[in-house]
């Protein structure tokens, strides 16, 4: 039946996994060095609850003094005394944030060090001032990291999301990770079961097993839902922290422009099931501006073609 083949030969063609493998390079003077130990399942380090606090104002530069010297150029960081579980890109889109990001570095890197981590951090800069474009910027961190780097687990957060206490790792589990489960702002309850926004921790698997975010939310919401569906779809639970260790502190802020709410973004989530083998990682589109390596990050402009109006 030549109908049946044809659908089949389509299906094929758009299986994420055959089209989304970004390529990898791996860079042999970077690779972790095979000679040491592994690092132990529980860092040796950690301090349990921190004070965290917005008020004063800090610089880049005051950021660099403080965590500078660990750091690699473009925020990258592993232990020196054991070789790291998990090689972790942490993705962080961004848009005319600069006092949270100060804040979100100051406190992070530390975090991350202590952890011990194989890492680097990627700001994801939206272009323009067109619609914001969270989900894209996530997908375009997942693809763009992966040619610097052969990471297996990508962390997920905004910018404005601070962990209250570092025994919440930013690993990758068996099951995709929610980390924000209890943020100051929400009076340290998680909203709803299914939430999947904030702080996100999914293997290289995982995300390619849901072909990534959605590239098609425009403005504020809906972007994290979708994914939470989608990872439902294949099967698969959210994990997470206890309610303790997954405390977060929030950056106050205003409504951002160009960011409203979605109006679709209630009848794009009934069509998550229809859209996710196609609307994704496998379709994503984009033109690179800059890359910028400072000693805290690498900073990565991109235009990611938001419609016009
Ligand atoms: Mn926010």
């Amino acid at each position: 039946d030549r109908k049946l083949f044809f659908i089949s030969a389509l299906n094929r063609e758009t299986k994420p996994e055959e089209s989304a493998e970004p390529t990898v390079r791996p860079n042999p003077t970077e690779s972790p060095g095979r000679s040491l130990d592994p690092c132990p399942d529980v860092p040796p380090n950690l301090r349990g609850v921190l004070h965290v606090e917005f008020r004063t104002n800090r610089t880049l530069q005051d950021v660099r003094n403080h965590v500078g010297p660990l750091l690699q150029l473009g925020g990258r960081y592993r232990p020196t005394s054991c070789r790291a579980k998990q090689k972790v890109a942490v993705i962080v889109p961004f848009r005319n944030r600069s006092q949270h990001l100060n804040h979100w570095l100051y406190y992070l890197h530390p975090v991350l060090m202590r952890q011990q981590l194989d890492y680097g951090v990627y700001v994801i800069n939206q272009d323009g001032d067109g619609a914001f474009n969270r989900a894209k910027l996530m997908n375009i961190g997942f693809n763009e990291s992966l040619k610097e780097y052969d990471y297996d687990c990508f962390v997920f957060s905004d910018v404005d999301l601070v962990p209250l206490d570092d025994r919440n790792l930013y690993r990758c589990s068996d099951h995709p990770r929610h980390l924000s489960v209890a943020v100051d702002k929400f009076n340290f309850i998680l909203p709803y079961a299914t939430i999947f926004g904030g702080v996100t921790a999914l293997s290289k698997q995982q995300f390619l097993k849901v072909n990534g975010f959605s590239n098609t939310f425009w403005g504020w919401g809906g972007e994290d839902d979708d994914l939470s569906q989608r990872l439902s779809y294949r099967g698969m639970f959210i994990s997470r922290p206890d309610s303790v260790t997954g405390r977060y502190k929030m950056i106050k802020h205003g409504r951002d422009s160009h960011n409203d709410p979605n109006p679709n973004r209630e009848q794009k989530l009934t069509e998550t099931y229809l859209n996710m083998d196609t609307d994704g990682i496998n379709s994503l589109s984009y033109t690179v501006r800059e890359i910028r390596k400072d000693l805290l990050y690498t900073f990565v402009t991109v235009d990611v073609q938001a419609p016009a109006g």
